[in-house]
């Protein structure tokens, strides 16, 4: 056995240099100039990459010790962000790494910088996955991650003259760190030719897929450390290569392009991340990202399997879960079936009761546009065996429903997992849920509206499949890597156990009426927000009001999530400085931020609206320390992480009953923001948490929005109230685009349309009076401060580490490994 690496300043050091000179090619003489930052970075995440391997290797041979049950989550997005804080966090090599790059002359927070953001989401639901990765290595459980290496990740976002620019995200440019390839575990994917029945050597029916143009999917592993466990676990992505090279055939003929066609159309596979976030465009080259994410993985347990166990699957089940990240990757469903069936052997029961007691579902959006559905004849000519499987799991399944449930036509036809038409759909969702011993939502609400509306039909008829899962965050992420020195001053105070169960923040609440501590608190959330305000200034040239309350609303834009609303606001306080109705005004940042789909127009013309209006009101010296707009450009996890320890006021003020969950308002609440918020997704269990008193609601209510629908007359909320018609009078005259008439006009018909999905109309009045309680509460800083500190010591239950407790309670029941020498 090798000597332990060691776990100190001194090692590390030596260790980085060996890799800065030795591997990375760094001249001596350079050691000292700014232009290797990077490759110091690099060589540090080396050196702790070898720290990795090394409990890794450990935890494997522990979990294989130990034989218990393991859990694959499944997804099409894990948004890692950067790793480097991170690692140094879960290993406890903070000290030891700022020691050791001090004694070379750099500071680690410098080189943190360097990192590229690993981009392979496109929000909440891909963050999620890696805050549960996080959470699952923390608890010791055994949870292997499965998804797609892509080379491009979320796009690069730049504003130029107010509209956003999408440029590339080669995030691997310079090198990654963080990643293994394992070349000896390359699986075979198939696409396209047909399905055949042959005779077996029992004289069985059976069928095979031919004539496929394969295409090889090579694993890269990424070491995931649990939090001073020792416990490392892996996410496994892949990348799409060619079978060969080239067709040397075509390339000896001189046919050159064509030669390598294959191999460029092999690889488009992993090349980039969809940009869109809830809504599917129906895509081939999605629908093949998703079946090389299904088949790799799957394909990848069973070998492990059958290394152990040759081909007897009796003990399968037991030993394995397989949760979905949402419908993207319910494809699998098929594919284990496909893989039971046709190469291990089975009978179609036999598959049938593995699958189905192995795959978990968990949904992710109510919004009928994200409900991925694929036409038949494209599944046809791609994955023509996978379709034969399909057909057969919906024949059995509505056989057994009209036997249930005779003459309900209407019930069959909305249960089926195709939808019949001129054109025929799969319902990938359905087949998730017939597919599934456990289908579960992400907030207590979004969970009720699955069960009474989405999938009513399949509710009814299996009850005890549904559960809920409310979503966390990671403290060690979001609270301790992204705040330190608020986390000193909690420590300071409770003592640091709440590091290892975040429920122990509650005791931090009686704390809310200790001036002194109040103070401490203040201090550290001003330097905070000093430290983004020199950010924003950097990137944006724009300088916030010093002291003003940071109102933030950061997150994918979207219709729903009503970042319109917001910035009708922020004209209707400009408004009311050009009037001079100051009374009760109280200064005020708003900071906006957040990609939008690139094809979507209605979200790309928002942010083109919020950066006029910014534009308009910063220039206007009447606004001068009464109010400051920006809109930030390229929103990713490294610029939430010091966004969110800095906000004084978390926007979450979607359409209720739009929004699934929300994370972005957990990890503001976990670092002190108030909430202004409509009663939508986990809101309402922060609010819970917290107090009705320590959140400022607004609008109507999930049930009120639906009741409203039918007879919604925007007109009506003009004529009740002054202010709303003021501003949107205000937008109409081309104020804020005095060069571009008629330019916002699509976003005021929009919010004037009786048949306006979002309501955006019907809220503004009661958001508008929350907003002027906001300012009453912090015009008294005595009693914000308390809130502040309330609302952190509330958070507990929003760590992810909460969450995945209550997935392996319910759903996947794994044991924790146990220390090395425990007995
Ligand atoms: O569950 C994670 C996250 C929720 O917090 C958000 O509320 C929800 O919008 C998001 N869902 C999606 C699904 N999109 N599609 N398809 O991103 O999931």
């Amino acid at each position: 056995t090798l000597p332990p690496l060691g776990m100190n300043a001194e090692t590390l050091c030596q260790d980085s240099q060996h890799y800065l000179f030795r591997s990375l090619g760094v001249p001596v003489a350079e050691a000292a100039t700014d232009k290797i930052a990077r490759s110091v970075y690099t060589a540090l995440g080396m050196a702790l990459r070898d720290r990795l391997v090394e409990r890794w290797n450990q935890s494997e041979e522990r979990r294989t010790e130990m034989r218990g049950k393991r859990a694959f989550y499944l997804s099409l997005e894990f948004l890692l962000g950067r790793s480097l804080n991170n690692t140094l966090l879960n290993l406890g090599l903070e000290e030891a790494a700022e020691t050791a790059l001090a004694s070379q002359g750099w500071e680690l927070a410098e080189l943190a910088e360097k990192e590229a953001d690993a981009g392979l989401g496109n929000g909440g639901l891909g963050r999620l996955a890696a805050c549960f990765l996080d959470s699952c290595a923390s608890l010791a459980l055994p949870v292997t991650g499965y998804g797609i290496r892509y080379a491009y990740g979320m796009f690069r976002q730049e504003i130029h003259h107010g509209e956003q620019v999408e440029e590339p995200d080669h995030w691997l440019k310079n090198g990654y760190p963080w990643e293994i390839k394992r070349p000896e575990r390359v699986r075979r994917i198939p696409y396209g030719g047909h399905s055949e029945v042959y005779i077996d050597a029992a004289g069985k029916n059976r069928f095979r897929w031919v004539d496929t143009h394969d295409v090889l999917a090579v694993p890269y592993d990424i070491p995931i450390p649990g939090y001073a466990n020792d416990v490392v676990n892996t996410l496994r992505l892949w990348r799409a290569a060619a079978t060969d090279v080239f067709d040397l055939g075509e390339f000896n003929a001189g046919a050159y392009p064509e030669a390598v066609a294959a191999k460029n159309a092999a690889e488009h596979i992993s090349m980039v991340l969809y940009p869109n976030d809830s809504s599917e465009n129906g895509k081939e080259l999605r629908l093949r990202q998703q079946y090389f994410l299904a088949s790799a993985s799957l394909q990848d347990v069973l070998a492990d399997w059958v290394a152990k166990h040759g081909e007897k699957f009796s003990h399968f089940a037991e030993q394995h879960v397989f949760q979905l990240n949402d419908t993207h990757p319910s494809i699998s469903v098929a594919e284990l079936m496909r893989l039971l069936i046709d190469e291990h052997g089975l009978d179609w029961n036999a598959a049938w009761k593995i699958t189905s007691s192995t795959m978990a579902y968990t949904n992710h959006t109510l919004l009928p546009e994200a409900l991925e559905r694929w036409p038949v004849r494209l599944f046809r000519q791609l994955l023509p065996r996978v379709l034969e499987i399909i057909y057969e799991i919906n024949a059995r399944f509505l056989r057994e429903v009209a036997r249930t449930h005779p003459g309900d036509s209407g019930l069959l036809s909305r249960v089926s997992l195709i939808e019949e038409g001129p054109d025929p759909m799969v319902r990938m969702a359905n087949l998730a849920v017939v597919g599934s011993f456990s289908v579960n939502g992400v907030a207590a609400l979004h969970t009720e509206l699955l069960c009474r509306e989405l999938f009513h039909d399949f509710y009814q008829l299996w009850p005890e499949r549904f559960n809920n899962k409310t979503n966390g965050v990671t403290p060690r992420r979001w609270l301790q890597s992204a705040n330190p020195e608020l986390c000193k001053l909690i420590s300071g105070k409770i003592g640091s156990d709440w590091q290892q169960d975040l429920a122990g923040l509650q005791t931090l609440s009686p704390f809310a009426d200790d001036s002194r501590f109040r103070k401490s608190w203040a201090k550290v959330r001003a330097a905070n927000k000093a430290a983004l305000f020199d950010i924003i200034s950097e990137q944006t040239g724009v300088a916030m009001i010093p002291g003003a309350l940071l109102d933030t609303q950061v997150k994918r834009i979207h219709e729903y999530k009503r970042q319109l609303l917001n910035a009708l606001h922020v004209v209707h306080l400009y408004d009311r400085i050009k009037r001079g109705d100051l009374e009760g005004f109280t200064p005020r940042n708003v900071l906006f931020a957040g990609k939008a789909a690139p094809g979507y127009f209605m979200a790309k013309r928002i942010i083109r609206f919020i950066n006029e209006i910014a534009r308009t009101i910063n220039a206007d010296p009447d606004t001068d320390g009464l109010l400051r707009v920006v809109f930030l450009p390229d929103y990713r996890v490294s610029l939430m992480e010091k966004i969110c320890t800095a906000t004084d006021l978390s926007e979450q003020i979607s359409t209720a009953g739009k929004e699934a969950s929300g994370t972005g308002n957990m990890k503001f609440m976990m670092n002190g923001a108030l909430t202004i918020g409509t009663l939508d997704g986990a809101n309402i269990e922060i609010r819970e948490a917290v107090g009705a008193e320590h959140f400022f609601l607004f609008g109507l209510n999930a049930e009120e929005v639906a009741h409203l629908r039918a007879q919604y007359q925007p007109q009506h909320f003009i004529d009740a109230d002054q202010d709303l018609e003021r501003v949107l009078q205000l937008i109409r005259s081309g104020y804020f685009n005095p060069y571009d008439f008629g330019l916002f006009d699509c976003l005021l018909d929009a919010v004037l349309s009786p048949h306006d999905p979002w309501m955006v109309l019907a809220d503004f009045t009661s958001y508008k009076q929350k907003q002027q309680e906001v300012a009453g509460l912090w015009r008294d800083q005595d009693e914000w401060l308390r809130f502040s500190i309330r609302n952190t010591a509330a958070s507990g239950i929003f760590s992810s580490d909460r969450t995945i407790r209550e997935y392996n309670a319910d759903i996947w029941h794994l044991t924790p490994l146990v220390a090395e020498g425990a007995s």
